[in-house]
């Protein structure tokens, strides 16, 4: 008992930090990132979790030199507190935790500047409290230096062991299949702790890794027997209706359709788009279904008909993969395929990945001229952006495949007095507030690139795309956004309804658009696109449906596993109707199975690289189909 007694006296220092980065952990998961607890046990689980990880981290510091013990001991109360605030300025912006890949995602830290210093709070100084703490003990000597450790450290850790697995054993009994089948970041966090979670996606990272170096050519067969059993064929009377044609591809900042056919303080909130839609094919149930790739994973999906990945952003991650990408297949069909965005080249490894991606031309910020003047935000403004595009649109040959990539509506929603075209909103919600001014001047933006477009004679031979990337507005302003909807509250069912995009396709001189409703996401733009422009893709490995396709299943899946069909709504492990009522979980268990068929396959692409093992131009010369050889 003795003994015990003099350890823990002895341990002073150590305990205290454990105790103080416990409690500050479960107050950050209370108050910074909104965790709540559905029953005690699961509030228990939350107020232990932090706790393995830190008797094994301050057990680590007790392993250096004496002299040295107080100070690690600082020290390593300082590294936690960085990652619980990096984490915290994370989720503040994207409702969700950082992972080793966005981490290293440095070259967008630097462009992320003054959007970080925006999600910066003045009551945030009170997160070193307990490092201030630390530091006084030691400078102001309460605590002695800690001598004669023998095995201290070494049982510490096993504590720690013994503490992580009893954590582990209640959130599995909790949660069953938590570490295996999870696509839920959050989850994670909740049930082992932020700092295990970071060391668990330590492990997943170098796992995927791994997974390349086994792959091997007979992988590549399953998944496209699986890809090609979905295979859907076109509408006979829309296929090839814009053969030959250039097409425009339209990549709007942080759209969400909530704001289609909406207004603000009584103003249109979209009035091109909406007058466009009615000439236009529109298709209000689509989804976006990116991750922590945001504007880059849209882009990934769009253009392969593959998933993004769950962490991070597959264009960092996986850039130097091999693909069968829309630019690539366009050119190699006779088109000339380019990309317009006025951003460092570097961003999202954009220059590297639009290699792989088979681009032509990447007309990044060095194409353009971006002066103080013309620029807001994230830089040049979609005005200037359109304008100065169309002298590089007519610098190619034709016909073209040319992706626009706008930027002005991106949080934190920045815009001049003079571009302000409708007033902000007023709510509780600056960023909500902002966001309606920003998409009002990105719809003027598109109508101005439109007139250009005729000007230029160009608009007759193009088919345009039009696409919402990714949300703009996250759950974190869901008081402001009940109230702009006119709803009590946000529920689960409401956040899926709020992944919604907007997503047109505007075909020059054609009579037959319409507004339709099937269930899709950007996974189907690249097999629709496709079939619209004449070519088969019976023999390509993708995981959407052309979205025209009459066989269409109507259903899209989200990358955190969430399903959407015409009947049923399945998120957060519930199963819903149309009308956001709880049914019984059978109702949604055959497209959740699907749903993670399709994510799982499509990951196995991404993380064995297995294109590198596909051609489909062979393939395309053993079974050639009519439409290709017409
Ligand atoms: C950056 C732009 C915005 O070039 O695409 O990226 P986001 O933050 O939306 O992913
Ligand atoms: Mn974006």
């Amino acid at each position: 008992m003795e003994k015990v007694k003099s350890a823990l006296s002895r341990l002073k220092l150590y305990w205290l930090a454990v105790f103080m980065l416990t409690i500050k952990s479960y107050i950050l998961y209370k108050v910074g990132f909104n965790i709540s607890a559905d029953n005690m046990l699961q509030e228990f689980i939350l107020i232990i979790n932090p706790l393995s990880s830190a008797v094994l981290f301050f057990a680590i510091a007790l392993m250096f030199k004496h002299r040295l013990r107080n100070i690690m001991i600082v020290a390593f109360s300082i590294i936690a507190t960085l990652v619980l605030y990096f984490n915290l300025l994370y989720y503040r912006f994207f409702t969700d935790f950082l992972t080793l890949p966005v981490l290293f995602q440095t070259s967008n830290l630097n462009d992320l500047g003054t959007s970080i210093v925006g999600l910066m709070h003045l009551g945030d100084v009170l997160i070193i409290v307990d490092v201030l703490i630390l530091t006084l003990l030691i400078v102001t000597k309460r605590v002695p230096a800690v001598h004669r450790l023998k095995r201290e450290p070494v049982i510490l850790m096993s504590l720690a062991v013994v503490l992580f697995l009893a954590n582990l054993s209640i959130a599995q009994a909790e949660r069953p299949q938590l570490l295996s089948r999870s696509f839920d970041r959050e989850l994670l966090v909740k049930n082992i702790g932020l700092l295990n979670y970071h060391v668990y996606d330590g492990y997943i990272q170098s796992q995927s890794r791994a997974q390349r170096v086994f792959a091997d050519s007979s992988d590549i067969v399953e998944v496209k027997n699986y890809a090609q059993a979905n295979h859907k064929e076109p509408d006979p009377e829309l296929f090839g209706i814009a053969e030959g044609k250039n097409v425009v591809m339209i990549s709007l900042e942080s759209l969400q359709t909530f704001v289609i056919n909406n207004t603000v303080n009584g103003e249109e909130v979209t009035p091109f788009l909406n007058d466009l839609i009615e000439d236009s094919y529109y298709f209000e149930n689509f989804y976006h279904q990116t991750a922590q790739g945001k504007t880059s994973d849209s882009e990934f999906i769009v253009e392969n008909s593959m998933f993004g990945r769950d962490s991070g952003s597959v264009f960092f991650t996986h850039g130097g993969n091999e693909y069968n990408a829309l630019p690539e297949i366009l050119s190699d069909k006779g088109m000339y395929s380019s990309v317009m965005h006025a951003n460092n080249k570097s961003f999202w490894n954009r220059d590297i990945m639009y290699q792989s991606l088979g681009y032509d031309q990447f007309f990044d910020i060095n194409s353009y001229e971006v002066t103080e003047e013309n620029s807001v935000g994230w830089g040049l403004k979609d005005v200037d952006f359109f304008e100065q595009s169309i002298d590089l649109l007519q610098s190619q040959p034709q016909p073209f495949y040319t992706k626009f990539i706008t930027l002005t509506n991106h949080f934190p929603f920045e815009l001049d007095e003079e571009d302000k075209m409708v007033d902000e909103y007023d709510s509780n919600s600056g960023t909500l507030n902002r966001f309606f001014p920003t998409v009002r001047y990105m719809d003027h933006a598109v109508e101005r690139f439109f007139e250009e477009m005729k000007e230029a004679d160009l608009y007759d031979d193009t088919i345009f795309i039009l696409y919402g990337d990714h949300y703009g507005i996250s759950e974190n302003h869901n008081k402001a956004m009940s109230m702009y909807l006119d709803k009590d509250e946000i529920t689960p069912f409401d956040t899926v309804q709020l992944q919604r995009v907007p997503m047109i396709v505007h075909i020059p001189g054609h009579d037959k658009h319409k507004t339709i409703d099937t269930v899709g996401g950007q996974i189907d733009v690249k097999p629709t696109l496709m079939h619209l422009l004449g070519h088969s893709t019976r023999n390509d490995i993708q995981f959407g449906t052309d979205l025209f396709s009459p066989e269409n299943e109507s259903m899209a899946v989200l990358r955190n596993g969430s399903v959407i069909t015409d009947d049923i709504v399945y998120t957060n492990n519930t199963c819903y109707n149309k009308d956001g009522e709880e049914i019984e979980a059978e109702a949604c268990e055959p497209y959740v199975e699907k749903g993670i068929q399709d994510l799982e396959h499509s990951d196995r692409i991404i993380y064995g690289d297995l294109f590198r093992f596909f051609d489909s131009q062979e393939d395309d010369e053993t079974e050639p189909d009519e439409e290709d050889a017409a």
